[in-house]
């Protein structure tokens, strides 16, 4: 077993002692084709504002060359991937996370999912990537519509496109994430963990997350134990945002999650982070109010990104606009 000296420890500000976790087997699983799917998807925003989503249409086959393409991407040299330029707000980021001190055992693209937006990708083959990048990216945003409106029949909400519209919004603001957590041998020791992405809640609507086959991902609970997501690179992993427990009035939270790096495997997630338009008004839908108050002050969604750009990751960035 290697041993990392105290001085390359220090500089690991990312090392820490988490508990033991187990794999967990009781995580929602939605097969979208299946006549159930809006039941079961509303249980699991309700229970743990997270869940495994199976039979969702998105070709393997494009995850693959995409997978492959942008691991590629991350092979390159430190100075061949910030031609792509700093994450201010898109570009390629390396161990600093956000612009408040947060660090983690990764590096990472930042991306405007707008088609409009001709973002730089640079590499061997950049056209290529850029090109399979939107392709996912659409196909990602359909199914994310898909759950939403799913949703929406699973509430019996009358208006089907009441969540999706945000995303199909040609001014929805969603970004696109792609992280590489580099094994790190040195890290099988002493109980200790490497955080790759520290604890938080992702501030958007919803978020969906697809990896290779290497574990690290976790999800926290309301019970108040961490459990380890089992990883699945056929599948994809939906969170519930802090801008959704909001418009839901709290039926659905949020869920904090984090990844740890793994010693031996290097871990490579995509992630797709539906928002709605800067300017829309987030605040409980009069369908989950029926007689009671807001837990929320007003905002829109430009009014709590500046909130969150100026926060720690793990801060409960919600608290300011909660109604005491
Ligand atoms: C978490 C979810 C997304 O990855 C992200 C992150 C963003 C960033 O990496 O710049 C933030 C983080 C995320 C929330 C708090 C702030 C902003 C880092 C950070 C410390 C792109 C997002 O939208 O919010």
């Amino acid at each position: 077993m290697v041993l990392l000296s105290k001085a390359t420890t220090e500089q690991y500000s990312y090392i820490k002692n988490c508990m033991p976790t187990k794999f967990s087997s009781t995580i929602p699983i939605v097969d979208l084709s299946k006549p159930d799917a809006k039941t079961l998807i509303v249980k699991a925003c309700e229970e743990f504002g997270f869940f495994k989503v199976i039979n969702h249409g998105v070709s393997m086959e494009a995850i693959s060359e995409l997978e492959y393409e942008a691991f590629k991407f991350f092979s390159m040299s430190l100075n061949e991937k910030e031609k792509v330029g700093p994450p201010n707000p898109f570009g390629y980021g390396s161990k600093k996370i956000g612009h408040n001190g947060d660090v983690g055992w990764i590096e990472y693209l930042l991306l405007n999912t707008n088609q409009e937006y001709n973002f730089s990708v640079y590499g061997k083959n950049p056209e290529k990537f850029r090109c399979l990048l939107n392709s996912y990216m659409s196909s990602v945003r359909k199914m994310a519509c898909e759950i939403l409106e799913l949703m929406a029949e699973g509430l019996k909400i009358q208006q089907k496109d009441v969540f999706s519209k945000l995303l199909m919004d040609k001014q929805s603001d969603s970004i696109f994430r792609v992280n590489h957590y580099p094994a790190c041998p040195e890290m099988t020791l002493n109980d200790q963990n490497l955080i790759g992405f520290g604890e938080h809640t992702d501030p958007q609507i919803i978020s969906l997350l697809r990896s290779n086959n290497t574990s690290g991902l976790q999800i926290y609970l309301r019970d108040g134990n961490w459990i380890s997501v089992p990883p699945d690179d056929k599948s994809f992993f939906i969170n519930v945002g802090d801008s959704f427990q909001v418009m839901t009035n709290g039926r659905f939270r949020s869920v904090r999650h984090r990844v740890l790096a793994n010693g031996f495997k290097s871990r490579l997630s995509m992630i797709y982070f539906g928002g709605p338009p800067l300017s829309e008004k987030i605040a409980p839908l009069s369908f989950f109010m029926k007689g009671k108050e807001s837990l929320y002050k007003e905002f829109t969604w430009f009014e709590y990104k500046k909130s969150i750009y100026g926060s720690r990751l793990f801060k409960n960035r919600l608290e300011h606009f909660e109604r005491i």
